[in-house]
């Protein structure tokens, strides 16, 4: 009977601590919510997510590694169409430690778009932001990302069950503005075409000089940043000027494993070089709805972004996009949006700064088969319409259909994840 208690004891003494273990690997950054919540920067996505990612404990370390990388053929039609073959990808590590009631964390995001990409972007309708020189602005092209695109750190303080405060400091990072970015929401991940809406809901998400506090209960998280208004320069490889001359607040709401929500409002300090005098009020709302089952994944974002320039216009951009993956072999993905914008002509063309209303629809398809072990590879196309307004609509040659072909290849565990 003796030597039975004190087995018992010996064995939950062994078992409590790998428990404990346990559950401190499996809660989020931020908080005590199940993992898969934790999105880029301080964003939180839809806790049932099922990102390709690859994960690794070592003594007390979690590691979460994701990247993809896709080689493409993008063929832009109509009269301000191009062609280009180029990569997108990106390389992210989060290394994550528990300290008990604390938690600390190291992430760093990067990409080579500066060299498979290059200065003047990709080929892409309607896009617009950013530049390649310093002196034209990108127009009808989407802007490479910065080699470094997050270089954070954060420390989290759960004080009760349900409740912690944590603080992040990014250089560069993502402010507390907007829903997650496009490259690591699931709904967008699959598409290789940016948003056109991407400068009105999460263009933040590389910034150089973030600093963001926060709480969160749970299901709620509220939290603010200061940091630089302005976007990266043209000089992609290297570290830009830090200004904290910006604020921004936002609340985010899971109230399930399926949902996240999210309003956001910023103060963005000429965040364009080439009209410096220009500042920018942003407010987003955006909800994201996910649901996985088996080996099958399906999420749908609806995003509404609003860019009121001072001095300019007030402008607003919609998306709604949507993406499922069945048995990690088929993935149908698409999005639609509508924008205002009053940067598709340059001076000295008398339509510069005028708003015009435009459109997109893309829709696309992805086959995907398991090739080298820890990656997923897939090959994809997305055909896209843009839908320029009638008053501009011979400048761009009708209603372009442009496609991209491409090659996609995503790091992830053998055995698929389940983050919770
Ligand atoms: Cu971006």
């Amino acid at each position: 009977m003796k030597i039975f208690i004190l087995l018992l004891i010996t064995s939950s003494c062994i078992a409590m601590p790998f428990e404990e273990h346990q559950e401190m690997i499996m809660h989020g950054m931020y908080g005590t919510y199940p993992m898969g919540r934790d999105a880029t920067g301080t964003s939180w996505m839809p806790s049932s997510t099922q990102m390709p990612s690859i994960h690794r404990t070592y003594h007390d370390w979690i590691f979460m590694i994701h990247g993809y990388l896709m080689a493409i053929y993008d063929d832009q039609r109509g009269h301000r169409g191009d062609r280009k073959f180029f990569s997108e990808n990106m390389f992210m590590v989060t290394a994550q430690k528990d300290f008990g009631w604390s938690t600390f964390a190291l992430r760093n995001m990067i990409c080579f778009e500066p060299a498979t990409i290059g200065c003047n972007g990709y080929p892409l309708l309607l896009q617009t932001g950013e530049t390649c020189n310093g002196i034209t602005s990108l127009i009808d092209r989407q802007h490479p990302h910065d080699f470094i695109m997050e270089l954070a750190a954060l420390y989290t303080i759960r004080f009760s069950k349900e409740n912690s405060i944590f603080a992040y400091f990014g250089y560069p990072g993502e402010p507390a503005l907007g829903p997650p970015a496009y490259i690591h929401r699931f709904s967008a991940f699959f598409n290789p075409e940016a948003p056109i809406t991407h400068h009105w809901l999460d263009s933040t998400h590389i910034t150089f000089g973030v600093a963001t506090l926060g709480y969160v209960h749970n299901w709620l998280k509220i939290d603010a940043s200061i940091f630089t208004g302005r976007e990266p320069d043209q000089h992609r490889w290297n570290f830009d000027r830090p200004r904290f001359d910006s604020y921004s607040a936002r609340i985010s709401v899971n109230p399930t494993e399926n949902i996240a929500a999210q309003i956001s409002y910023g103060f963005l300090k000429s965040p364009e070089v080439l009209e410096a005098n220009v500042n920018t009020y942003r407010t987003t709302a955006s909800l994201s709805y996910n649901k996985a089952w088996e080996d099958n994944n399906w999420q749908i974002t609806a995003a509404w972004g609003r860019n009121r320039d001072q001095p300019g216009h007030t402008l607003n951009g919609y998306l709604v996009e949507s993406a499922i993956e069945i048995q990690h072999t088929h993935v149908l993905f698409g999005r639609v949006e509508h924008v205002a914008k009053d940067e598709l002509f340059i001076p000295p063309n008398p339509k510069a700064d005028k708003v015009f209303h435009v459109g997109k629809l893309d829709l696309g398809y992805i086959f995907e088969f398991p090739f080298i072990p820890y990656t997923l590879w897939g090959i994809g196309v997305v055909g896209s319409t843009s839908f320029p307004p009638s008053s501009i609509r011979s400048a761009y040659g009708g209603t372009p259909i442009s496609y991209m072909a491409f090659l996609r290849i995503e790091l992830k565990d053998k055995k698929h994840q389940k983050h919770h």
